[in-house]
């Protein structure tokens, strides 16, 4: 029955992280996959979320399940992080969150409730995007289209071309932004592209789909919700992909949530039931631990207050390390100017290295990077910074 089988080939970045686990290097570097590390390597649980965990053990009194959508509780959690406190869509109930397993979840629900009832429409994702968009949307039958995003001549956001593809995108089409820090080049529209995009959704009429995984990681958690918010300005209908691996680490649980916003209250509770639906036929309903967490930080001042500041030392170590590492490269005599990377935001920095020099960083060095070039600097610390700096100016010279 299953002879014709042939295997799939391997995530490109969760793959590198098997190859890394599989090296024995022990001066080896993990760059690849973006998940954050402290100082000494590690990921920890952050303290906010081990003092939500103690409150909930201590006063969790069933395993029953979760309603479809999740927990009150985390729904309207979340809401207001992403719109603000006491936002009109919050008060005039225009929207409506589902609580999925991780981002990936809100994406695939997302997915498949546009395949059913926007069956015409195509997807469109920034060139370059996250390598699971595409495979993704197309899981579920999706055509997925790209528009210009990246200039690699000199490493910014070719904002022209931009807006000269998301013109011909027809109404009824859905585009993908990322909310911020852009996975993989780190680039995001300043806030006066932001306006021009929203004011061009409104025109093209094409439905924005929101991937917002990394809210906190680049200004903070209102500067980074800027983006989302202007679109709130313009735009009466959208769909948005939260995902709270990374600014909670609470990579493993799983939370992750998709809001819909609609014209009126009556179409969000209506079109919510189809949302409902997908999630159903799907994994039925969401695992609870993880989300009893973030409501538990979100909706409690003492600990909301702790998990903003663990999350600004987060942000701000990896801008020291984006500084300390275009800093080594000059000091080790790289003359190629790697300056953009400082400018960047969030965990990932498009470093502009080749396929081949990443092939030779990884065979000599230890070094894992995925093939295009892509970096977490969350992976960078004051003591891998040095040898990573050395073997880069190495093949650099080379
Ligand atoms: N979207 C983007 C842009 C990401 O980088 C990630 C990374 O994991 C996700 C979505 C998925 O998030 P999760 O791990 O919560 O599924
Ligand atoms: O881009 C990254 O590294 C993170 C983690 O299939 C990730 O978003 C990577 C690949 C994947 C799932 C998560």
């Amino acid at each position: 029955m299953f002879e014709h089988i042939q295997a799939a080939p391997a995530d490109p970045i969760l793959g590198l992280n098997d190859a890394y686990r599989n090296d024995p290097n022990p001066h080896k570097i993990n760059l690849g996959v973006g998940v954050y590390k402290d100082e000494q390597g590690n990921t920890p649980i952050l303290k906010a979320v081990k003092q939500a965990e103690e409150r909930l053990l201590a006063q969790e009194i069933t395993k029953n399940y979760l309603s479809i959508e999740g927990a009150p509780a985390y729904r309207s959690a979340v809401q207001t992080l992403l719109f603000g406190k006491d936002h009109p869509i919050i008060t005039k109930q225009l929207a409506q969150t589902a609580h999925t397993p991780g981002g990936t979840g809100a994406l695939r629900v997302a997915a498949e409730f546009i395949k059913k009832h926007l069956p015409e429409a195509t997807i469109w994702v920034s060139n370059p995007t996250w390598a699971n968009h595409q495979s993704v949307f197309q899981s579920v039958g999706l055509e997925v289209g790209s528009y210009a995003y990246y200039n690699a001549d000199n490493k910014s956001l070719d904002f022209e071309a931009v807006l000269a593809s998301l013109s011909q995108v027809p109404e009824g089409d859905v585009v993908l932004f990322h909310g911020c820090c852009h996975n993989p080049t780190g680039i995001d529209p300043t806030p006066e592209q932001w306006y021009q995009l929203a004011k061009l959704c409104s025109k093209q009429g094409f439905l924005p789909l929101f991937d917002f995984a990394y809210q906190g990681f680049g200004q903070g958690l209102t500067e980074d919700a800027h983006g989302l918010r202007k679109f709130l300005e313009y735009v009466p209908e959208m769909l948005i992909a939260s995902s709270f691996s990374k600014n909670f680490g609470l990579y493993n649980e799983r939370v992750g949530a998709l809001t819909i916003l609609c014209e009126t209250a009556e179409q969000a509770e209506t079109t919510f039931t189809q949302i409902k639906r997908c999630i159903r036929t799907n994994y039925s309903n969401p695992p609870s631990h993880g989300s009893a967490v973030v409501a538990e930080i979100l909706n409690d001042a003492e600990l909301y207050a702790l998990w903003e500041s663990e999350l600004k030392a987060m942000r701000t170590r990896i801008h020291e390390m984006r500084s300390l590492f275009v800093n080594t490269l000059r000091a080790k005599g790289v003359s190629q100017d790697f300056s953009f990377i400082s400018h960047q935001q969030g965990m990932f920095s498009f470093s502009g290295l080749t396929p081949d020099q990443v092939a030779q960083l990884r065979k000599e060095y230890g070094i894992y990077i995925v093939g295009s070039g892509r970096i977490s600097v969350a992976g960078m610390t004051h003591d891998n910074m040095g040898p990573l700096c050395d073997a880069i100016a190495a093949i650099l010279k080379g």
